[in-house]
């Protein structure tokens, strides 16, 4: 009776789960669906529906692991986004989504390359969808993770599902653009790729490109937690080392 009792171990969410909660959050308050798919993909699904035929460059960059001839683990978020648009019934309504989830690479585990990590895509197919859109869009969540002082450029890129394709630098929230070695002295940090989803990519999802356009955006929840809390080795998220990971323990 007169022992101490024991002291339970109160768990704490992970860093990364933490991060993609407030990204969910976010755009859902924004009007987006939050959806999620298999990490077991068809290649149709993918590469394909992607943009991404067979023997086309990008798959080397995006290697990964293969079930079979078919089935591999998927390297991005995007075929969630592509079967959910393939079902969406516009007469509904615009689609607005996110997919949040765990991606998988060919690649050598270093401090900033794992071959398991995050995406969190979005996507927002609609009439009369521009540019402008995109640009607002990615600016206000720049400023919900980085700071309200934040701005963002836009940088010509490509992407197969994009076109036109751009990289978003947001100035530094260290340094506030001045430069310094977060921002390798240049007053800006990339965060994100995006575009307008390419006409290919549109059609696959049987959606008529006279009528209907939209934009997409793809981030690495890894990437914008190590920029946050200032974390220089993505292997840190997967060794369940509970003294990195207590370092992320919620109020309340
Ligand atoms: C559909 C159509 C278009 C998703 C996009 C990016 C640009 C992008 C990377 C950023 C860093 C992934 O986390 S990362 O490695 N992503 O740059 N992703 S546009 O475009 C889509 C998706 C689905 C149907």
């Amino acid at each position: 009776m007169t022992l101490p009792g024991n002291q339970d171990q109160r768990g704490v969410s992970h860093v990364i789960v933490q991060m993609m909660d407030d990204l969910e959050d976010f755009f859902m308050g924004m009007g987006y669906q939050v959806v999620s798919g298999p990490e077991v993909e068809e290649d149709h699904y993918n590469f394909e529906m992607m943009n991404i035929p067979a023997n086309h460059p990008a798959r080397d960059m995006q290697d990964t692991f293969y079930i079979n001839n078919e089935l591999l683990m998927r390297t991005h978020t995007s075929p969630v986004q592509a079967r959910t648009l393939e079902k969406h019934d516009f007469s509904q309504g615009p689609l607005k989504m996110i997919s949040p989830g765990r991606v998988y690479r060919r690649d050598t585990d270093d401090a900033t390359h794992s071959h398991q990590f995050h995406q969190l895509e979005g996507l927002v197919v609609d009439k009369h969808i521009t540019m402008a859109d995109l640009k607002g869009t990615l600016l206000a969540l720049s400023k919900h993770v980085f700071g309200q002082d934040r701005e963002i450029r836009l940088r010509p890129s490509y992407f197969p599902f994009t076109e036109p394709s751009v990289e978003v630098d947001v100035t530094c929230f260290r340094c506030g653009g001045k430069g310094c070695a977060v921002c390798k002295y240049t007053g800006w940090i990339e965060v994100l790729g995006a575009g307008m989803v390419h006409p290919n990519v549109l059609r696959n999802a049987g959606v008529d490109t006279d009528v209907y356009g939209g934009f997409a955006f793809g981030l690495g929840p890894d990437r914008f937690a190590m920029l946050k809390y200032g974390i220089d080795d993505i292997r840190s998220f997967y060794q369940n080392d509970l003294r990195f990971l207590n370092q992320f323990k919620q109020e309340g």
